[in-house]
Order: structure tokens, then sequence, then C-alpha cells
């Protein structure tokens, strides 16, 4: 009987042991019943928050930014209440560089085999020490087909003040300062992570000059502003406008033919959370269950974003596995280009943006 007591006790204690993460040096235990997840806004399956709370006992709480600058201004200015959250690919390099994320324990993260091979080794975060890629996708225009016979496939319809000018109050620009000024600099035949200084000059009057035919600077809410044909074209990335097609059918996507941004987004911790190991650990606990083949799957199949995850494609749909827009064809990929770090540069691209946005 007495064997048996124990036998329960001991069963009891080793359920508990994922959700009661003791502190150290005898602190009092801490249980962690919530998680705090800064993410960009509409890139997640509501649902999955529910079915770990279900499994798990951790209530997630979502709060969402519009740029990886906004985010990175959040914790430069001090912000600590964040368990997870996700960079794209050269802002994870530059957090790096800043000292602003902790190192993830692999052993807590068993899924990351999950992912494809050519996902894990970022060049911005080597071995992937600190994130691991959650989702990603490309940066074009979202136009309306009602209003175009044609796809515009073209970087000058929004920054050609003759084409522009014809949409003139019907365009949105991404509230972004790397993906605008990259997108003027592929207009004008560079690469959108140039870095000299007459060229980023160059791209920064372009956009000044077609600022008056831009109806919105927007990254959160472009495609509604589609869907509700206040805009008829929208600088934009590839999923937003997607899973905007599924309810209204005259929206499409389109890489322009001078070439775009490819990115990925990865699911980091910042360095804060190292204070707390029982929080670290729930959120190497979110992002492992992020990372699970059933779970990112079913993720994709809702925001429509392609997935890192291969062993996730057996849950994805066959229609977003074959769509052109979403996981580009090999011909496509030769006009693509991933952000880089800038260094110095950033500078550069900040004092651009500020005047952009104050003209
Ligand atoms: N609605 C989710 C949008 C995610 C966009 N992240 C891409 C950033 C690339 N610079």
């Amino acid at each position: 009987m007495r064997r048996l007591r124990l036998l329960s006790i001991i069963t009891l204690v080793a359920l508990l042991a994922p959700l009661v993460l003791a502190g150290c040096g005898g602190k009092k235990e801490e249980q962690v019943t919530e998680l705090h997840f800064f993410n960009w806004s509409e890139y997640i399956d509501p649902q999955i928050y529910d079915d770990f709370e279900k499994e798990y006992g951790i209530h997630v709480v979502e709060d969402t930014f519009a740029s990886n600058e906004d985010l990175l201004s959040k914790l430069q200015a001090g912000a600590t209440g964040y368990d997870v959250i996700v960079p794209s690919d050269y802002m994870v390099a530059m957090m790096i560089e800043l000292g602003l994320l902790a190192e993830l324990d692999k052993d807590n993260l068993p899924n990351i085999s999950n992912l494809a091979e050519t996902f894990t080794n970022p060049p911005y975060d080597p071995g992937l020490v600190h994130c691991v890629p959650y989702m990603w996708g490309t940066t074009g225009i979202g136009f309306d087909w009602d209003y175009f016979d044609e796809p515009p496939d073209s970087w000058s319809y929004l920054f050609d003040p003759d084409v522009a000018s014809q949409y003139a109050g019907y365009y949105s620009l991404l509230n972004d300062p790397t993906e605008v000024i990259g997108a003027a600099l592929i207009y004008l035949g560079y690469s959108p992570n140039d870095r000299d200084p007459a060229h980023i000059e160059e791209a920064k009057n372009v956009i000044i000059a077609i600022k008056p035919y831009v109806h919105t600077f927007d990254s959160e809410q472009f495609e509604d502003l589609l869907s509700s044909e206040e805009i008829h074209l929208a600088h934009g990335w590839s999923g937003d406008i997607f899973m905007k097609q599924v309810e209204d059918e005259s929206i499409d996507y389109v890489i322009p033919k001078e070439g775009a941004i490819i990115w990925a987004d990865n699911l980091c911790i910042p360095k804060s959370v190292d204070d707390s190991p029982a929080r670290k650990k729930a959120a190497e606990l979110w992002i492992n269950y992020l990372m699970r083949a059933d779970v990112a799957g079913k993720n994709t199949n809702y925001v429509w974003y392609a997935s890192p995850n291969q062993a996730a494609e057996e849950y994805i749909d066959q229609e977003i596995l074959e769509h052109p827009g979403i996981y580009p064809s090999a011909e496509t990929w030769k006009r693509l280009t991933w952000s880089e770090p800038l260094g110095e540069a950033q500078a550069l691209y900040d004092r651009a943006w500020t005047e952009i946005k104050s003209e």
C-alpha cells in the first residue's frame, strides 16, 4: 500500500515537472501559466492558442508589431514582458549583435528535426543558436483584378511617377523602411541591400516624388483596404494577400519582374527571459509546439505563408504546396534577394526613412 502511494507521488511529480519549474538557489517554485508572444498581426491560426492551452495549461497572450524596426525599438526601450518574438532574418542578425537574444536549449526543442535542411543553418543565425525559422514569404504587389487586365508586375506601378500617378490615392506602401527603400532600390536596378549613399539618396528621392500618390503607408491592413476597394494596388506580403483571396477572389498577388525581397521570420526568445529559467522553459515549450508537424501544417493552412517545416508538408493543403506565389518556382527564385544587416549603412536608411515620412 505504502509502495503504491509512493509510486503515485512519483508519477504526479513527473507529470508536473514540465510546468512547475523550480527557480534555483532555493527560491520559491514558479509556475508559468501565461506566455507573452510578440508577433506580426494575423500570423497564426488562433485555434493553436486554445490547443496549446488545453494541452499544457499555459495561456498565450499575443501582442502585435508592424515592422522589425518597431520590434527592435520596443526591445531597446527596455520592454521585458515578451517571452517569444518573431523577427525577420536580417533583424535576427542585428539582435544577436546587440545581445538582445537568448540562446536556445536544443534539448527542449526536439521538433527542430522537422525543419527542412535548407533552414537549419541560415547565415543570419548559423546553427540556429538563437532562433528557429517560423514562416517565409516574399514581398510583392497585391492588386484587385477589377482594375487590371494584366497583373501589375513591375515596381514602376508604385515608383515611376508617370505610372503611379494613374493610381494616385489608390495604392499603399508598407510602413516599413527596409521594405520600401529596398523595393525602390530594386526598381532603380540596385540590390535591396545597397550601401552606396548615392543610391540610397536616389531611392529616397524616388519615394518622395511618388509620396503624394500614396493613399497610406500600412503593414497591417493593406489586404483589407484592397478588398474594400479603398485601394487597387498594395505593396505587401504574399500570405496576407492570399489569405484575403480566400474570401475575395478578385484579390491577387504578383512578384515584380525586376525582383523582390524574400524573407524568413523566426521564433526567438529575448535575452531578458534568461533571468527566469521557468519562463525560458515555457517559451521553448511554445516554440517546440509551433514546430510540431501537425501544428506547423495547420498554421500554414491558415496564414498562407510557406513553412520551413518539412515534416509539416503532409498536413499542408495541396493547393498551398503547389501555389507558385507561395512556393515560387526555381525561375522566380533567381529574382529574389534576402535582406541583409546593413552595418553602418543602416544609419543612412534610417535617415532616409525619417525624411520620407516627414516630407
Ligand atoms: N501578417 C504577417 C506578415 C509577416 C511579415 N513578415 C515579413 C517581414 C519581412 N521584412
